[in-house]
């Protein structure tokens, strides 16, 4: 059976672009696939300006969010990046394998370091340190949103330079498991759903929160009077419509939007009402969990005891096979 791996940044809160994208699909699969490991990759979340205080913070609700969204801790492994010191011994030996080429390609670098006038090597390794993160477990499917594919062949291309060199079929080629919901867009309907971007819908926000977004959401910008037809196809709503409702539902919205019987407006309050349906019961547990921080704690230490089993048994597989393990005198 495969092993399933996936990480997610508390660099922000967990909004619904990585909740469709990514850890829904988690939470189906702790079912499948026995000891999943789901891992907040706080030394990913440092590669730019931050207040130590503010990443703390983060760090707990990233954890709560996750298991207010199913995640159970008696099914799966969720624990802190940072308590296993492993992902960044794996990662400065993966550095060694890797072109600057290959890490300069990355769409996701290019992206980020076209905003930052002084660019951290941190944002240029941050796939390497990503290959780590699953190649320390020796995972081969990693449940992720569209815009982890390139990193994803970067991980495999990794794995196959270290097997030919040091260990063939030691470390698996990890696949990308993808939901039908793989690319959220945020509600301004231009760009991917983002923390960075403050275009998000947080798991976790009031009803009216979520109201006070989707209302302004951009829809089909050819659609200017209610007595318009619309374009379901180009329409940000109707994506998210895909993502919350039932078919019935979707085909409804089809329907009343090709044919101006429904306005934008009433289309999104349609959306709302499924939006908070599924919400409603994640915001309820999250809830609780406030009530009993303990719960996160010790899951957060079970999580990160089985983790580093199994990070500390591949690095002394690892160290062996490249000659970094205990030193001796030479053999006569
Ligand atoms: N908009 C999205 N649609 C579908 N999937 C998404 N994911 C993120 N955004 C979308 C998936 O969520 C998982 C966790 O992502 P991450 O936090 O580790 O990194 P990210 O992709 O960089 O997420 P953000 O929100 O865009 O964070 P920032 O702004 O800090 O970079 C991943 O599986 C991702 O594919």
């Amino acid at each position: 059976m495969s092993r399933i791996f996936s990480g997610i940044q508390p660099s922000g809160e967990l909004h619904i672009g990585n909740y469709l994208g990514a850890v829904k699909n988690w939470v189906q699969l702790q079912h499948t696939h026995d000891g999943a490991l789901f891992c907040v990759v706080d030394y990913h979340a440092i590669t730019g300006n931050y207040d130590p205080a503010v990443l703390r913070a983060r760090r707990w609700e990233m954890a709560k969010s996750l298991f207010a969204a199913g995640i159970d801790p008696t099914r799966a492994h969720v624990f802190l990046q940072s308590d296993v010191p492993e992902h960044t011994e794996l990662s400065w030996i993966f550095t060694t394998l890797t072109p600057l080429g290959d890490l300069e390609r990355q769409t996701q670098f290019k992206d980020k370091s076209s905003k930052v006038e002084s660019i951290p090597a941190g944002l240029l390794m941050y796939p390497v340190l990503q290959s780590a993160d699953i190649l320390l477990y020796r995972a081969d499917a990693v449940p992720v949103g569209e815009d982890q594919i390139q990193h994803l062949e970067l991980a495999r291309d990794t794995a196959r330079k270290w097997n030919a060199r040091f260990g063939e079929g030691y470390f698996p080629e990890p696949k990308p498991l993808l939901t039908p919901t793989r690319r959220i867009l945020g509600l301004d309907g231009q760009s991917k759903m983002s923390k960075s971007l403050g275009n998000t819908v947080g798991l976790l926000e009031t009803d009216d929160e979520i109201w006070a977004k989707l209302r302004p959401a951009v829809t089909d910008p050819q659609r200017v009077r209610k007595t318009d037809a619309g374009r379901p196809d180009v329409c940000n709503v109707y994506q998210l419509h895909k993502a919350f409702s039932d078919t019935e539902t979707q085909a409804n919205v089809v329907q009343q939007c090709t044919t101006a019987g429904w306005g934008c407006m009433d289309c999104k309050k349609v959306l709302l009402g499924n939006i908070v349906e599924e919400l409603t019961p994640i915001r309820h547990r999250a809830a609780m969990l406030d009530a009993e921080p303990a719960r996160i704690l010790d899951a957060l230490a079970d999580g990160g005891r089985a983790a580093r089993a199994i990070a500390q048994e591949t690095m002394r597989e690892v160290r062996e096979r490249m000659g970094l393990d205990a030193v001796h005198p030479p053999r006569a």
